[in-house]
């Protein structure tokens, strides 16, 4: 039996008769199409909508977060000559004159706020009635209730809140801790070898010109056979099709499959609009080779090799080789030797280092599925929102591991996989949203993951990826209808994946960032970026000057270490940049900034003190702020220069009496 697309009903199809040697894709197409209006209702209402039992998106109610509180406040004093000398613990209680409440000086933190604990029981409302009491007083810059968070980096993508896949739950895949270390880079290449592309706003820029290899013009619905424009004409079929050549497809609208699959690895993420993907810097190679009612075993075989830079005759030569290569393809039958052999050849060649296939939707033995049962393939079964299998995923022990694919639910249709689409019925029109399910959309999953594996680690080999993906894969929850024998040995796990990936690249040498001063300005700028160190070096932007300081960061994560993200603080703010310290301190800053042009969340790589100690083998790095319209941030390893800023009147920013703010490699 095999899984024909198209049925709205998500049944299997009656096991039909048709060639062999036609792929079709495996979405399952629950395919509720979002309108981008969408976006102007509110999320619960939206979630209450599409049947989302659970929004997990922050809230700024008060009201209803009171068990979020963790009962401690953040309080910074005054910088205030006549009591600066002072104790914290004196100066708390200080404050607390005047409440009933008995203020305990826990622990100083970054930019000299502290942690105070509050003796007694206190509900919600006392809480914040005490923080509005100690705000009040004129000694407080201020104090703030201090909750739980439950994640480090929330992005603010517009349908995250239904991407609960993406979560950090035993069901969820834990990107939002793979984020924490990598949201990839525009050096990773994925092939998506599907039904063409669309040019969505969500991956503008992201989408390289790829190639056509239908081969059959009718197929094709292009008009022509292989060329080099690999977007997507749609792939809708018509009465007049079922007629004739395509009678074992039923009719249907556009899948627009290739750009759901694309939105699913390379959907850019926190910038306020559309879903999230995976990686959110990667480029994606579009290579068609799905038309009206699937593709043929030769266009894909060929694809496998072009996308991989292997020479195809007839074609030119792929100028972009891809390091990930995700087909999420199928038919039944076993694997073809032509098949096979591409794949290893594929990866012999050095530059493609996995080939991820989707399993299947026949609710059947993987062993009975090609391409996904050659042993080349990473397979990848498909999990429902509960963690089970899902239930039209094929199984068995082929599978290299499951990730979450959606599931259809005629009552709770929400229940899939959200990602880019198109609006049109035929040929395309507006972006949009779909919500979608199958292994088609549980392969990309693994794609987008290992596109972030090679960013860290480019040096991979794709036997090494292979068993990252396997050993670090999460253990099936009890009861789970996936099983080892069936599923894998487990969920994929970004972050644990992500983290193993950075252990096995090993230590990368540092670089230096490079201190300018601009006279004109009085304004200080490091940066540790080579061409935008080259661009000031030739006087392009005239007035900065080198200061002959500089310290040493890493350009990629190393075990233990923490990104540095780049902010742009607008004219109208001050004209600088802010680098933040930590995913703590980077969310924080976007959250209470809005302004902020956010550059990014990982320009270098640094350790974080522990209580104002940094690590054997690392200098304390000194901020000092400028506390003028500038809004100038200064950076050191230099003590003598931290305090002659200070003598200025810059402020000290940083952990403990020291006041270090990161930890620099030697
Ligand atoms: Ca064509
Ligand atoms: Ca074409
Ligand atoms: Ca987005």
């Amino acid at each position: 039996m095999h899984w024909v697309c198209a049925t709205s009903t998500f049944d299997v199809q009656p096991t039909s008769q048709r060639s062999s040697d036609i792929i079709s894709s495996e979405s399952a197409k629950i395919r509720t199409r979002l309108p981008r209006q969408a976006a102007a209702l509110p999320w619960n209402l939206i979630a209450t909508l599409l049947g989302l039992g659970v929004l997990l998106l922050a809230s700024s109610a008060t009201a209803q977060t009171g068990a979020a509180f963790t009962g401690r406040f953040i309080v910074k004093f005054k910088e205030s000559a006549q009591k600066s000398h002072i104790a914290v613990p004196m100066r708390l209680n200080q404050l607390a004159v005047g409440t009933t409440a008995r203020l305990k000086h826990i622990r100083p933190m970054a930019v000299g706020a502290h942690v105070v604990g509050v003796e007694g029981a206190q509900t919600p409302q006392a809480i914040e009635a005490l923080a509005g009491d100690l705000a009040r007083d004129p000694d407080v810059e201020y104090a703030e209730p201090e909750r739980i968070r439950k994640r480090a980096f929330i992005p603010n993508d517009e349908f995250l809140a239904a991407q609960t896949y993406l979560f950090n739950e035993p069901t969820g895949i834990d990107a939002f801790v793979a984020w924490d270390v990598t949201t990839g880079s525009s050096r990773t290449i994925v092939a998506v070898l599907d039904t063409g592309s669309r040019p969505h706003a969500a991956m503008s820029r992201r989408i390289l010109p790829g190639y056509d290899f239908i081969s059959d013009a009718t197929r094709a619905n292009d008009g022509d056979g292989r060329d080099a424009d690999a977007s997507d004409p749609g792939d809708w079929i018509t009465a007049t099709d079922r007629d004739g050549r395509f009678s074992d497809c039923n009719m249907e609208d556009s899948s627009w499959h290739g750009t759901l699959v694309a939105g699913v690895i390379a959907a850019n993420g926190n910038d306020r609009a559309w879903t999230a993907g995976l990686n959110w810097a990667a480029k994606i190679l579009p290579v068609r080779v799905l038309g009206k009612c699937g593709g043929t075993d030769s266009d894909i075989i060929d694809a496998i090799a072009w996308a991989a830079g292997l020479p195809v005759p007839g074609v030119p030569a792929n100028p972009t080789p891809a390091h990930v290569i995700n087909l999420s393809l199928g038919g039944e039958g076993a694997c073809h030797f032509g098949y096979s052999t591409t794949m290893r050849a594929a990866l012999a060649r050095g530059v493609t280092r996995a080939i991820v296939v989707s399993a299947g939707n026949d609710d059947a033995d993987v062993a009975n599925h090609a391409p996904a049962n050659c042993p080349e393939a990473i397979a990848v079964a498909s999990t429902n929102s509960a963690g089970g299998k899902a239930a039209y995923s094929n199984f068995g022990a082929g599978i290299t591991l499951a990730a979450p694919g959606g599931q259809y639910s005629r009552r709770f249709s929400i229940d899939g996989v959200l990602t880019l689409s198109n609006a049109g019925a035929t040929t395309p029109t507006v972006d949009t949203v779909a919500n979608v399910g199958g292994t088609s959309f549980a392969a990309p999953m693994v794609s987008g993951v290992v596109s972030l594996m090679l960013d860290i680690a480019p040096n991979l080999t794709a036997a090494q990826v292979r068993s990252i993906l396997v050993s670090t894969a999460k253990p099936f929850l009890a009861g789970s209808s996936c099983n080892t024998a069936i599923c894998g040995p487990g969920l994929l796990a970004a972050d644990a994946a992500v983290r193993a990936a950075v252990a096995a690249a090993g230590p990368t040498a540092a670089v230096n960032v490079i201190e300018f001063y601009h006279r004109g300005l009085d304004h200080y700028f490091g940066s540790a970026n080579l061409p935008e160190i080259a661009s000031l070096d030739s006087g392009a932007t005239r007035g900065w000057a080198r200061t002959g300081r500089s310290f040493k960061v890493y350009p990629a994560p190393q075990p233990g270490s923490s990104a540095v993200c780049r902010f742009y603080i607008p004219p109208q703010l001050g004209d600088s940049h802010f680098f933040g310290r930590g995913t703590d301190e980077c969310a924080a800053t976007a959250q209470k900034n809005s302004s902020f042009i956010y550059e990014s969340p990982a320009v270098m790589h640094v350790f974080l003190p522990n209580a104002g100690s940094c690590p054997a083998t690392t200098l304390p790095v000194y901020r000092v702020f400028s506390s003028r319209a500038d809004a100038n941030h200064r950076y050191t390893t230099d003590r003598a220069v931290r305090d002659e800023m200070i003598a200025q009147g810059w402020l000290a920013e940083g952990d403990g009496s020291d006041r270090v703010v990161m930890c620099a490699p030697e």
